[in-house]
């Protein structure tokens, strides 16, 4: 399955916005909407994505899943990460994924997929796959409306690196891993890429509910597994995943 038509902005509000407005006008699998600079890029729960211009990549892949694809629509997180994680890994870098949608370097946030479905009917007509990269170092918001550290693939490289290229290693990693959407392979390489497995972790999950224990992995439906303070096998499938604080107490001895 190759690309489909691709449309190109200098600016624009949310790749994402416009990807959903054309997969209902009818855009054909795997089209590409991609802009210079967003103004009202968007992250999960409407928080802001930001993406000043000359800076990022900032794009939206449009798939209609075929129906050997359609059992499998919570794993496109997990394969869009793996193929941002496969060009930062050709460059020599170590990247992580965050469960379920953040990629780290270093333990600082480089990029985030933000996925959304286009329904008709009880059906899934398509996917948009929202992926938003700091190439340059400008990309990356101040500390001060970050949740979590922020990076850039200039700041890991120390050197600039064309966005163009990244893109062009992105969608191939796409292209190649997206057969294996239903395979136990996919599930092994995103478990391995998985950040803090075997760490103290605390997901917030909404609503003021939040889950304390260790990371032990994802299942096959993508969700996160923990086990909690009392030995407790706890599946999540929605919320946000950090480092737990230390808490215990220091004894000078
Ligand atoms: C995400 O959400 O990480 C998903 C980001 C998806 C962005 C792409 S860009 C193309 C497409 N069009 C869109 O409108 N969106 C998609 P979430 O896990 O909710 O993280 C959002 C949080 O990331 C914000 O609250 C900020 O703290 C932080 N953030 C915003 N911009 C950032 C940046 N450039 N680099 C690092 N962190 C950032």
């Amino acid at each position: 399955m190759g690309l489909g038509e691709i449309k190109y902005f200098s600016s624009i509000g949310s790749t994402n916005d416009e990807a959903l407005a054309w997969a209902n006008k009818g855009a054909p699998d795997f089209s590409v909407v991609i802009s210079d600079e967003q103004t009202m890029g968007r992250g999960r729960m409407d928080r802001p994505w930001f993406t000043p211009a000359g800076t990022a990549l900032a794009f939206s892949l449009i798939l209609r899943p075929t129906t050997a694809e359609k059992p499998f629509l919570s794993r496109f997180v997990g394969l869009a990460a793996l193929s941002i994680c496969k060009p930062l890994q050709t460059f020599g870098l170590n990247p992580q994924i965050k469960w379920p949608n953040d990629i780290l370097l270093s333990n600082r946030k480089i990029a985030g997929v933000l996925i959304e479905l286009v329904w008709a009917g009880d059906d899934i007509k398509c996917v948009v796959i929202g992926i938003g990269l700091n190439v340059l170092k400008r990309a990356v918001p101040d500390t001060d409306v970050l949740r979590f550290p922020g990076t850039s693939l200039e700041s890991a490289l120390k050197r600039e690196v064309q966005r163009e290229e990244v893109l062009r290693d992105i969608l191939g990693a796409f292209v190649s891993l997206r057969p294996e959407l239903g395979s136990d392979d996919l599930m092994n390489q995103w478990g391995t890429a998985l950040a803090f497995r075997g760490k103290q972790v605390r997901v917030e999950m909404g609503a003021g509910k939040t889950v304390v224990g260790r990371l032990e992995g994802i299942l096959s439906d993508g969700s996160l597994r923990v086990r909690d303070d009392n030995n407790k096998s706890v599946t999540v499938q929605f919320g946000d995943v950090s480092l737990r604080p230390f808490t215990g107490i220091l004894i000078n001895r």
